[in-house]
């Protein structure tokens, strides 16, 4: 698929420090990628409703990873998917009459126009499930070979002209490395795997947790040619497997998404690509934390939403939306509430004022404060009170101007907009 347009990014005097990230495994701090070049698949959207602030909050979090490394001299490939055919969006698109394939058209594109507003980067590659098929076809049939996967009967009327082929599962046991990645109890793991999207009490399979790798045809779904396999189409964690394994070779530096993530899909993607390797997968998890609204995780089956195309509709600048998004930490789970928008146009307003100048206070330190807060687990908040700091000192009525330096606002300016990706 064709990403959306990249904004410029501006030069900055130095270079950005090598970036850490927690590790949703290690619970530590970790160098995200080490060497010349930097690798990052991030889930991309299932679309059957539009971008809400928390997806938002996620991918401006990986924007900042991606806009660090690329500070600190690395070059960069950014993979990401979009879940362009999954359970939700057929339910969506058959409850609201539309075809599928219109439904997810209208809301990838209106995603692409609030990342694009939003100023986050495009991936490098993104690649839709339906492009992909082929790919997962081959890789369910190697896991079959290899006997990392098994087949469950299907029920009379279902895997149309060749119901006897089944459908297909991944065997959970072939990998002695699984639970590696959450590290879950075997209970939380029962509990997730049931609240998000698998199957345990499907009949046939041999681990509750086994997850699907390849659903036979049903009446009334969409189905694509599987070859060995039969008609059908792809589970969801291997969509992801094969995307970023094509994308980006095993192994790769950070896999990433929205906490809820971490457990089943990012356990079971893991997997997969272990299995589908040398026993590779990515380096690092990295995982954003949970935006709600009104009480609850926003999430578009419980419809609380805060839409990004809604805000803009009514005129909000989307670098205030963002600006707002970057005074939470990208782990912290937090709830949007009336008061962030209002603090982050003031802010922005602010910062405005203090780069319109001619000349101002000295921008090295704060240049360096927002590397710096930047480089340790994407701080932004840390960064952003650099920069209020400075653009405080900048506005103080009356302060001595005599050592103001003619190129500091335009320092900032450009530091704020190459890495907080907030264009003043
Ligand atoms: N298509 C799959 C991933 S392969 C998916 O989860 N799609 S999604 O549209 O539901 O979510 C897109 C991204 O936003 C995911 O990384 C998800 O973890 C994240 N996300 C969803 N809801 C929230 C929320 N309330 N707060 C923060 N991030 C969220
Ligand atoms: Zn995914």
């Amino acid at each position: 698929m064709h990403s959306w347009p990249a904004p410029q990014i501006p030069e900055l005097p130095g270079r950005g420090r090598p970036v850490r990230v927690h590790d949703s495994t290690t619970g530590g701090l970790v160098v995200a990628a080490e060497g010349p070049t930097a690798t990052l698949y991030a889930c991309g959207i299932t679309p059957y409703d539009a971008t809400h602030i928390g997806h938002a909050n996620t991918y401006v979090a990986f924007d900042l990873l991606v806009r660090a490394w690329r500070d600190a001299g690395q070059r960069v490939t950014y993979a990401s998917n979009v879940t362009d055919v999954d359970d939700p969006l057929l339910e969506r698109a058959a409850a609201t009459g539309v075809d599928w394939r219109a439904l997810a058209a209208d809301q990838i594109a209106l995603f692409a126009e609030d990342m694009t507003a939003l100023g986050v980067l495009p991936p490098d590659v993104w690649d839709g499930v339906v492009e992909r098929i082929p790919s997962v076809v081959e890789a369910v049939e190697e896991m079959l070979a290899a006997g990392a996967a098994y087949r469950v009967p299907v029920e009379p009327g279902a895997g149309g002209t060749d119901p006897g082929l089944g459908d297909v599962y991944a065997d959970l046991s072939a990998d002695p490395a699984f639970g590696s990645v959450s590290r879950f109890t075997r209970e939380t793991m029962a509990r997730l795997f049931a609240e998000r999207g698998g199957d345990p009490a499907r009949d046939g399979k041999k681990d509750p947790l086994d997850p699907l790798l390849w659903r036979r045809e049903r009446a009334g779904e969409p189905a694509w040619d599987g070859g060995s396999l039969g008609t059908g189409r792809p589970g969801w964690h291997v969509e992801c497997a094969v995307i970023a394994r094509d994308a980006l070779g095993l192994p790769f530096d950070v896999q990433g998404g929205g906490a809820d993530l971490l457990f089943p899909h990012h356990e079971m993607s893991t997997s997969h690509d272990r299995v589908l390797s040398d026993g590779s997968g990515p380096r690092v998890h990295v995982h954003a934390g949970l935006v709600g609204y009104a009480g609850h995780k926003m999430s578009k089956s419980l419809g609380n939403l805060v839409l990004v195309s809604n805000l803009r509709a009514t005129g909000v600048d989307p670098m205030a939306v963002r600006l707002a998004l970057l005074a939470h930490h990208y782990r912290d789970e937090w709830e949007w509430t009336d008061d962030d928008l209002p603090a982050a146009v003031q802010r922005l307003e602010t910062w405005r004022d203090a780069v319109s100048g001619n000349g101002g206070p000295d921008a090295t330190a704060t240049l360096d404060a927002v590397r710096a807060a930047l480089a340790t687990d994407l701080d932004a908040p840390g960064a952003v009170a650099a920069v209020d700091a400075w653009a405080a000192e900048a506005l103080r009525p009356g302060r001595d101007t005599s050592g103001d330096e003619e190129g500091a606002p335009g320092v900032v300016s450009r530091a704020v907009n190459a890495l907080l990706g907030v264009r003043l």
